[in-house]
């Protein structure tokens, strides 16, 4: 041992000569090679790994997606939630695959408050999405229609969303009630209403309009296959974990 570490520090003594012969703006360069380096693969890895697992639960307030958040990470609702105003941001292992064997990728969920206000921070985090869940009360469909449909709008005409083929996952929420409406329904419906939406904002002056990308085929009535991304509707329940529907999503394009 003591011979290894003797040889150790011949070595490291003929290394320390070697470096001082050089020339001293040699070294410098050498070094801020390596630090350069080094700094382009962490930020390469750091990009790549948040754009390729992240997902984002969006929706109006009230809609479900704070429960769906903690079912998805902890399997249980923490005896429910208040209007949230703040993002909740978590990396982690699906509760559902906790008892996977084997590696499991872990997935980063944004649940981003529908309170309007926090709009903004809805934009920051669309681009770094692999997917989409748009959650939408199917138990108080009819009188929150309109705006979830103006929401959905914003997010189906973004251009990182369009540009990027982002899929998207209508999850209709709350259907453990037995008044909540079908996944069937509440689809014909939104395209009925995004399809006044696109008249309304078309006829409004070119100069006004945010809309970053055209919604559907000018001149046809609008249905979601006509979106660039996919957009699905499914349906499901937050609060008594049936959730699968929004994990099969995810596992879908986030892969394990
Ligand atoms: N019956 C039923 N109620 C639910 C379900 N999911 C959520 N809720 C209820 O709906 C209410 C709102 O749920 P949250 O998860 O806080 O809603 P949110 O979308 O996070 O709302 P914001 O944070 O304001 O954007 C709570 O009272 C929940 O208990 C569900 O699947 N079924
Ligand atoms: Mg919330």
């Amino acid at each position: 041992m003591d011979e290894w570490v003797r040889e150790a520090e011949v070595w490291v003594g003929q290394a320390e000569r070697w470096i001082r012969q050089q020339p001293p703006e040699q070294v410098y360069v050498a070094v801020a090679v390596v630090a350069v380096t080094v700094l382009l693969l962490v930020a390469v890895s750091c990009l790549k790994s948040s754009k390729a697992n992240t997902i984002v639960l969006s929706g109006l307030s009230g809609s479900g997606k704070t429960i769906l958040f903690y079912q998805l990470r902890d399997g249980s609702t923490h005896q429910g939630t208040v209007t949230s105003m703040e993002q909740n941001n978590d990396t982690f292992v699906l509760h559902s695959e906790l008892e996977r064997r084997g590696k499991v990728k872990p997935v980063h969920v944004v649940d981003v408050p529908g309170h309007a206000r926090l709009k903004p921070k809805l934009d920051e985090v669309l681009p770094q999405a692999a997917g989409i869940v748009y959650v939408v009360d199917a138990q108080d469909f009819l009188s929150t229609m309109h705006a979830a449909a103006e929401y959905l709008y914003d997010i189906l005409t973004k251009a990182t969303v369009v540009k990027k083929r982002v899929p998207v996952l209508i999850f209709c929420n709350k259907t453990d009630k037995v008044t909540a409406h079908s996944k069937e329904f509440i689809k014909k419906q939104l395209e009925k209403e995004l399809n006044k939406l696109r008249e309304s904002r078309n006829a409004i002056s070119s100069a006004d309009i945010t809309d970053e990308v055209k919604l559907g085929n000018p001149g046809e009535a609008f249905n979601f296959s006509q979106c660039q991304n996919k957009v699905t509707v499914t349906e499901g329940a937050g609060l008594t974990g049936n959730v699968s529907a929004v994990e099969e999503f995810i596992r879908e394009y986030v892969k394990a």
